[in-house]
């Protein structure tokens, strides 16, 4: 039955010879690309893109100016927390549960994490996770969207202004993501996705300052902006400076790295070097909860509650016989917090 079309083709192209049975596809893996065919990767500059993020850039600074000189506290108040969900949308939602699996969530907490993330306005998380997992699969290499060994500009936030190496759809077509053509959350913000961010990401922002206690349009609108560019430019630091700045206590032949800094500011996603070689950690760090990792209180929280479960982990001795093997730090680290 399912070779009928390709036999009726191939009679009208005039073939006598039918094959039985079809050709059968090499596993993708073995579809050798013939480079000599292909043409010289050239960077091509997606301009909608670099007008969007100057301008975003240049209202947050406009913002800032505000925040000092006439944004009332509870605006500055609510921006700062608004910051904070929106970094929580993209590691406990987009990053720790929808990329790695490190943790699995029931349908209110997943509702909770995908209105979190569309306040963070990251792309879907579908394209998010496609593209991180990309990151892992590849690092640092022309198939990782973010390549890091393209200098500190690119993978802060040069990828986004131009469009992708072919690398990366070619290898990236070998990742898996039938888990999130299986979410129907992932599916519903993926086709509804421009009003999710345009009400979680700026009318709810702007609105509530407004209504709640009678901030001005104007004040309100640019602090929801500074917001926005700030949790923007703290999650492109993880791919920029946490593949650059810090230690690598845990793999030494990698370049992501452990940077406190980075963790405080992102909720507990700079401790890079630990997450790139254990990434089913759902606590993506060693140590640390509620200073340098308030994702892991996060879902601890909704662990006790029952909303999150099967939470992973990695034993302690297969931690430090890893770090032992291929880390820059050796032995007796109990009690010491890795990577400062
Ligand atoms: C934003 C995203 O900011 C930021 C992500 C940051 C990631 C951080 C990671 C952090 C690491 C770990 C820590 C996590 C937590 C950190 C917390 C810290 C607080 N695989 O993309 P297209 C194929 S967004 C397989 O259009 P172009 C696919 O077929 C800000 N296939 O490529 C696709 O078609 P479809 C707002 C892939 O044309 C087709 O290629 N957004 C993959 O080169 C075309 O894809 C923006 O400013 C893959 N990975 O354009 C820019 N990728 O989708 C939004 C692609 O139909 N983006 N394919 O299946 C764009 O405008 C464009 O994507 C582009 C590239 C111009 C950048
Ligand atoms: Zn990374
Ligand atoms: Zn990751």
């Amino acid at each position: 039955e399912s070779v009928e079309p390709l036999f009726n083709e191939q009679k009208e192209r005039g073939k006598t010879k039918a094959r039985t049975e079809p050709k059968p596809v090499p596993a993708i893996e073995e579809q050798t690309v013939d480079h000599s065919k292909q043409e010289a990767y050239r960077v091509r500059i997606v301009w909608k893109n670099v007008i969007f993020c100057s301008i975003l850039h240049l209202k947050a600074i406009y913002g800032i100016y505000l925040i000092f000189t006439s944004a009332k506290i509870q605006t500055i108040v609510w921006g700062f927390l608004m910051y904070q969900a929106g970094i929580l949308g993209i590691t406990a939602g987009a990053h720790r549960l929808w990329s790695h699996g490190a943790y699995k969530a029931k349908w209110p907490l997943k509702l909770i994490l995908i209105i979190l993330n569309s306040s963070a306005f990251q792309n879907s998380v579908f394209e998010w996770v496609r593209d991180h997992r990309a990151h892992h699969k590849f690092s640092d290499t022309d198939g990782d969207p973010h390549n890091s060994q393209r200098g500190f500009f690119f993978s802060h936030v040069g990828w986004l202004l131009c469009r992708k190496h072919p690398d990366v759809m070619r290898k990236g077509s070998r990742i898996d993501i039938k888990d999130l053509e299986d979410d129907s959350l992932v599916q519903f913000q993926k086709r509804h996705f421009l009003k999710m961010v345009t009400l979680f990401c700026f009318i709810i922002p702007t609105v509530v300052p407004v209504y709640c206690w009678e901030e001005t349009w104007k004040n309100a609108w640019y602090v929801a902006i500074v917001r926005y560019a700030f949790v923007l430019n703290i999650i492109w630091l993880v791919n920029s400076g946490a593949h650059r700045w810090g230690q690598r206590p845990y793999d030494k032949f990698i370049k992501a790295t452990e940077n406190a800094g980075l963790s405080f500011l992102s909720l507990g996603e700079g401790w890079h070097n630990y997450h790139h070689v254990f990434p089913w950690d759902y606590r993506t760090a060693e140590l640390g909860k509620f200073q340098t990792n308030p994702t892991t209180a996060f879902i601890d929280f909704f662990a006790k509650i029952g909303w999150a479960y099967d939470l992973k982990t990695v034993p302690l001795s297969l931690i430090r016989k890893r770090a032992n093997r291929t880390g820059t730090r050796k032995n007796n680290h109990e009690g010491e917090v890795w990577g400062w």
